[in-house]
């Protein structure tokens, strides 16, 4: 029989949470980071790579995957699991997001989302149920409900008007998937950069009893601050017994920042695409491996991190690759970035488990501070 989707907590520590999302699929230790398979693939790495640097689970999108190769060739081929060789948990993306950011036309109404494609220029239209029956069709096992974020800063109509559609789609979503023993279906808390919004967006969510929540409409052009006061307004509304999910954030400071705000799962392009573009987050900070100062630099990346990537290749070599534009170096930098993650992941994990969080995220934030790379 498969296991049923559900959360364990396992201990608090202040905000900071130590717990296990349980899947059909397999289980995920959270905090969790999740790299980013956007059209079925963590650019630059292997799913060995991925899941021998400690990740439990990776994302799709539904966006791109349902224009190329397309939901119901996907279902026929098997399902995403199958078609790219990763049997753990996969959490996608409904949609909406990718078609605001990325797709020409689009529009929104009461019904949904209708685009052009990036891919070929063909018109397509998206509602809520269609979103959670793409995600079906890929098998994703955390579904995303469809809903609207807006960039900030936006004005007060903007952002009620987006989080009250979001949540009349989150409704529509939930009726749609109904009942999927081992898998689950996210709302996502809107409301910009609003105390008020953002209260009644969760407030509203967690009244629909849904099996997880995502913080959305963040780190879309506001400070920091911002962010982690709008999670000091959603995370004590949110059920303690539910995980909870922010959306597309961040930088290894935001994340252990974030954990400290009550933040359990995290997703991001950024150490796949800062790899590619030859930055490095490391234990001692962050490294632009273009940097003239690295080309004669005999030392491994980051000795902190059990990576091969971090550990067996010289900065000279990986400054020598990144400035030839090689394959190798991107491939060599988003490897070692995922690697980096997780083991921040880990750290925060183990820190929490022995109530020692406040102490692990200062000692963290000085060495990255004191730039001694
Ligand atoms: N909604 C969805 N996906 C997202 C976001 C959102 O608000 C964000 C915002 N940081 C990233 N990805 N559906």
């Amino acid at each position: 029989m498969t296991q049923d989707f559900g959360f364990t907590l396992h201990n608090s520590d202040g905000m900071a949470r130590r717990g296990t999302v349980h899947t059909g699929r397999g289980d995920i230790q959270t905090p969790a980071f999740m790299p980013v398979g956007t059209v079925g693939t963590v650019k630059g790495l292997y799913l060995d790579q991925v899941k021998d640097a400690g990740a439990d689970i990776i994302l799709g999108n539904t966006y791109h995957l349902m224009l190329r190769p397309g939901a119901e060739r996907m279902d026929r081929l098997g399902g995403l699991h199958k078609f790219i060789g990763w049997d753990g948990p996969i959490l996608t993306d409904s949609g909406g997001f990718q078609v605001m950011s990325l797709s020409a036309l689009r529009k929104i109404s009461e019904e949904g989302v209708t685009f052009k494609s990036h891919v070929d220029g063909k018109l397509f239209e998206m509602s809520p149920e269609r979103s959670i029956e793409i995600q079906g069709l890929l098998g994703s096992d955390i579904q995303m409900q469809l809903d609207e974020c807006v960039a900030l800063p936006a004005d007060h109509d903007t952002m009620k008007s987006a989080m009250e559609l979001s949540l009349r789609w989150a409704e529509r979503c939930k009726t749609a998937f109904g009942n999927q023993p081992g898998k689950a279906m996210f709302g996502i808390v809107q409301g910009g950069d609003n105390v008020g919004l953002r209260e009644q967006s969760a407030q509203a969510l967690v009244d629909m009893d849904l099996k997880g929540y995502s913080i959305g409409g963040l780190a879309v052009g506001e400070p920091q601050e911002v962010m982690l006061a709008m999670l000091d307004v959603v995370c004590p509304i949110l059920p303690t017994t539910k995980p909870r999910y922010l959306m597309g954030v961040g930088t290894p400071q935001d994340l252990l920042r974030s954990v400290a705000h009550g933040v359990d799962m995290f997703d991001c392009v950024m150490p796949t695409r800062s790899g590619r573009h030859g930055l490095a987050f490391t234990t001692r900070g962050r490294v632009n491996l273009k940097n003239a100062r690295h080309a004669e630099d005999t030392r491994p990346l980051d000795e902190g991190v059990n990576c091969t990537a971090s550990n067996s290749y010289s900065r000279a070599y990986l400054h020598h690759l990144i400035r030839s534009n090689e394959m190798l170096g991107m491939m060599l930098l988003s490897w070692h970035n995922i690697a980096y993650y997780q083991h921040l992941m880990a750290g925060i994990r183990d820190a929490i488990s022995n109530n020692n969080f406040a102490q692990f995220a200062e000692e963290t934030e000085a060495r990255w501070a004191a730039g001694d790379i």
